[in-house]
């Protein structure tokens, strides 16, 4: 069926001409790429991030601040509910603080592995990756950045206003986060030492804020291994209601 191109695609264009009379609205900057082209990024962004892996030693080689504000920059650029943007990095390379959280999770770990706190079925699906409740790479790696996701918005004035979406908003600037990092040749660690409500009190945040996860980033330590984990196929993880025309 031939879709009539000569009608006009849509019937209610946004903006309205009342909503652009309200709010300021500028022109996509977008330029349409071949077939051909579209192609290639597509397979060379999945070779990319298919060698993307989560390591758990790194180097304690200095990793420059400017690349960590990149990756920062890069995930802030994240699509967010009511664009609030309702999220907060803070960036450690300060040897003290990586080993006061480096402390603190561990202690959280301990009970979590040795004292039960994870239950049996938890700590057998974890089984293929043998973490347990050491976690020296909070202090090796040149960099721990923590996520924090703004559950409401805390203006200067004391007053507050919701904030939407912050979980899937958050998790989103997390990927980008993740994959700007790889991107750049570096590695990282999504951990979530749990409970980590003490990442608020110890670096100081307000009380809007709540961690979401943390990452230590550096590069990887020469020869590290990781577990020989299997993607799903796409089978497994894409269903397709194609048009049948
Ligand atoms: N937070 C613990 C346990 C843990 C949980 C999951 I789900 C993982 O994918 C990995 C670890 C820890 O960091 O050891």
């Amino acid at each position: 069926m031939d879709v009539d191109q000569t009608e006009p695609l849509y019937r209610y264009p946004y903006p309205s001409p009342e909503l652009a009379d309200q709010h300021p609205f500028v022109a996509h900057e977008h330029q349409r790429l071949e077939d051909g082209e579209m192609s290639r990024r597509a397979k060379a962004f999945l070779a990319l991030v298919a060698k993307r892996r989560s390591v758990r030693m790194f180097s304690s080689d200095p990793v420059p601040r400017d690349l960590i504000e990149v990756a920062v920059a890069a995930a802030s650029t994240a699509p967010s509910g009511a664009h609030k943007q309702p999220w907060t990095f803070v960036a450690i390379s300060d040897p003290r603080t990586k080993a006061r959280i480096c402390e603190a999770a561990e202690a959280e770990e301990h009970t979590n592995y040795l004292q039960n706190r994870m239950n049996a079925e938890w700590q057998e699906s974890l089984a293929p990756l043998g973490t347990d409740h050491h976690k020296e790479f909070l202090e090796v790696a040149p960099w721990l950045v923590v996520l924090f996701e703004q559950r409401y918005e805390l203006r200067t004035d004391g007053s507050t206003r919701k904030n939407y979406y912050v979980k899937e908003s958050v998790g989103i600037a997390a990927g980008l986060f993740l994959t700007a990092i790889h991107d750049m040749g570096l590695a990282a660690l999504p951990h979530t030492p749990s409970p980590m409500a003490f990442l608020r009190t110890l670096l100081g945040r307000p009380e809007n804020e709540r961690p979401f996860a943390m990452f230590p980033v550096g590069h990887p330590l020469p020869g590290v291994r990781v577990p020989d984990l299997q993607r799903k196929a796409l089978e497994e993880v894409l269903i397709v209601l194609e048009r049948s025309d």
